[in-house]
């Protein structure tokens, strides 16, 4: 028997689950984490100790700690995530299922002694605030200290959470999770221990989760993108709520009246800049203001009176670092300013960070992200960069000035908007709103966004992401929308639905749109509209404002501009619901009806 801390539950399935992954992955030791300050500081002081953590200037970065990871092991992937539904149909043609007992087989060979020389974690944790009746919990197992340090930010975690679980008929989704470097007697650990061999794999009817040999973000931390997305997805269809890759922001108008938004947007379209919006000057001393619930996750579920309310899942920002600065998004700086970890930014001889666009001034020289030295000059001429560009902090959500007085109510907020978004340079105008829910549901549904980076497909090129869900929903595309379809009836008013785009370009290639603390201006529209104190234009694809709906004071916006910005295109749009039936086709035996016959009435309409 590995030499163990006490079991700090009583609930039998559990004790008896963790006897029987540590039988399986044999680590030295067992650790029930309870949570605490002290036991995170102890952790903390072990990871620098074995080399993994540096412990940041206290002066500049308090109680801040920098990591690297293996130069393999930098982002999710996306390739070796499975989800093992019985049926493969199940899954839906835009997962990588595999079967459920051969998959078992093959992870009970990768997992076995996979744990040798290390401490299995015992991490038991609350995705929403513990005891919320919207709140989920978990246990994830896990042979990474860094992953238990990362999971007391981005969760709640610990003693108050097993409290929870001794609860009589309490759900808890089981998580086994391992680095998959298992280390011999005597044996010298590296930094970032992981292997080439990864597995992310969700079993959705038994709500279970697997995760073989990375330990960064989104494959290491369970209860978010595993969690939180995946597996809840399919609690979600099961049981009427809706687990969403949104972001929840509340907007309080002069007298004190608050709205709350969710907003679903593609990576690389200022997602966390969005949920930390400060409002321009002009609508600050009216007294508008801006109000942060989450960054990444809702939950949503309609309450007894059949209103939509919303949780954040979350505790924490899990945040891409590069792009991230006093001008892009002061809330999140002064976020990440203490008790965060930063992973793959660079670090600079003073003992602080630094990524690119954190500062116009790069610094003279610093170690990038691989511990290598970097220099302005070297950056011109080789173009490598300092910060890894999926270089993360994970930084508390309570350090947020603008963070919610209500993100942690039990019962969540009322959402009375969801905003769908993408980048697009052509076709999408920068605002419309949907004229009901299922003209909404299609909305979102045929969402894209262009390539940024060549991270896999070209630079420019047109992706479809329906609701930014496409590497998130556990379960198959077409009954996604269905559920979506649905969940109007157990509603007695669904939140209204809006699109926009930040990123419409003019003939030159330039942005037509000023967007960040501009896009109050947006939000205000939708706002009004959303509560019925607003005009609009009827276009094809939906409600668009006039010129003068916006609010446009202290910004030089000319009305042709703003028509440039909103034009409907005919052709255009032509191509575009032809290329919404690409997506379609690909899921057709399970697409509802209600969107194909969107389809149809928007193509009557142009
Ligand atoms: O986050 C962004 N938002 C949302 C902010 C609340 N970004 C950054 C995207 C990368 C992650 C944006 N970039 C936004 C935006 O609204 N808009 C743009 C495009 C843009 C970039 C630079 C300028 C203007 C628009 N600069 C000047 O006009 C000077
Ligand atoms: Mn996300």
């Amino acid at each position: 028997m590995p030499n163990a801390t006490l079991p700090l539950s009583t609930n039998p399935n559990l004790c008896k689950w963790v006897e029987k992954m540590a039988a399986l992955t044999r680590p030295a030791a067992i650790h029930w984490v309870d949570g605490s300050q002290s036991e995170y500081e102890t952790l903390c002081a072990q990871l620098v100790a074995s080399g993994t953590f540096t412990q940041l200037n206290e002066k500049l970065w308090p109680g801040c700690y920098y990591a690297r990871s293996d130069a393999s092991d930098v982002a999710r992937v996306e390739d070796r995530t499975f989800i093992c539904s019985h049926s493969k149909d199940g899954a839906g043609p835009t997962n990588n299922w595999a079967d459920p007992f051969e998959m078992r087989k093959k992870l009970k060979v990768l997992f076995e002694g996979c744990m040798a020389g290390r401490t299995m974690y015992v991490l038991p944790f609350s995705m929403g605030p513990v005891g919320s009746p919207m709140a989920q919990l978990g246990v994830q197992l896990t042979d990474s200290p860094y992953v238990v340090v990362n999971m007391r930010i981005m969760a709640r975690i610990g003693l108050p959470v097993i409290r929870e679980i001794d609860k009589d008929q309490q759900r808890v989704v089981p998580c086994l999770h391992s680095v998959g470097a298992p280390l011999a007697p005597g044996a010298r650990d590296v930094p970032w221990p992981c292997n080439p061999e990864k597995y992310i794999v969700h079993f959705p009817e038994t709500r279970e989760i697997w995760s073989y040999g990375s330990g960064y973000g989104g494959n290491a931390l369970l209860g978010k993108k595993c969690f939180a997305l995946r597996i809840a997805s399919n609690l979600a269809r099961d049981e009427g709520w809706m687990a969403e890759h949104m972001l929840i922001l509340g907007v309080e108008n002069p007298a004190g009246e608050k709205t709350y938004v969710a907003a679903a947007f593609p990576s690389a379209c200022g997602k966390t800049n969005f949920a930390m919006l400060i409002p321009p000057p002009h609508f600050q001393r009216q007294g508008w203001k801006l109000w942060t619930v989450g960054d990444d996750i809702a939950w949503l579920k309609p309450d007894a009176t059949g209103r939509l309310r919303a949780i954040n899942p979350e505790a924490g920002f899990f945040g891409v670092a590069p792009g991230t600065s006093l001008k892009t998004n002061p809330n999140a700086m002064a976020a990440l300013a203490k008790n965060t970890i930063f992973t793959n930014v660079a670090l600079t001889p003073e003992g602080g960070v630094w990524w690119e666009g954190m500062t116009d001034q790069p610094p003279a020289e610093c170690l990038d992200w691989q511990g290598r030295k970097w220099t302005p000059a070297l950056a011109k001429e080789t173009g490598a960069k300092a910060a890894h560009p999926n270089a993360r902090f994970t930084a508390p959500a309570s350090q947020c000035p603008t963070i919610d007085p209500a993100w942690e109510a039990p019962e969540g907020v009322p959402i009375s908007a969801i905003i769908f978004g993408g980048r697009r340079a052509t076709t999408m105008p920068l605002v419309y709103q949907a004229f009901n829910w299922s003209a909404g549901v299609y909305t979102g549904a045929t969402m894209a966004s262009e390539m940024t980076a060549a991270a896999a497909g070209q630079i420019g090129q047109v992706r479809r992401d329906p609701m930014a869900m496409l590497p998130f929903c556990g379960y198959h595309m077409g009954d996604y929308f269905r559920h979506w379809i649905v969940m109007q009836k157990k509603l007695r008013e669904t939140p209204r639905i809006f699109h926009v785009n930040w990123f419409r370009k003019d003939a030159a290639g330039k942005f037509l749109w000023p967007g960040f603390g501009e896009n109050m201006r947006v939000l205000k529209w939708i706002v009004d509209r959303a509560r019925g104190r607003a005009l609009g234009r009827e276009t094809p694809i939906g409600w668009a404002p006039h010129y003068e709906d916006i609010d446009w004071t202290e910004l030089d916006f000319p009305r042709e501009r703003f028509d440039q910005l909103q034009l409907v295109d005919q052709a255009a749009w032509h191509q575009e619901v032809l290329d919404h039936e690409k997506l379609f086709i690909s899921l057709h035996d399970r697409l509802p009806k209600e969107l194909v016959y969107e389809r149809e009435l928007l193509i009557c309409r142009l």
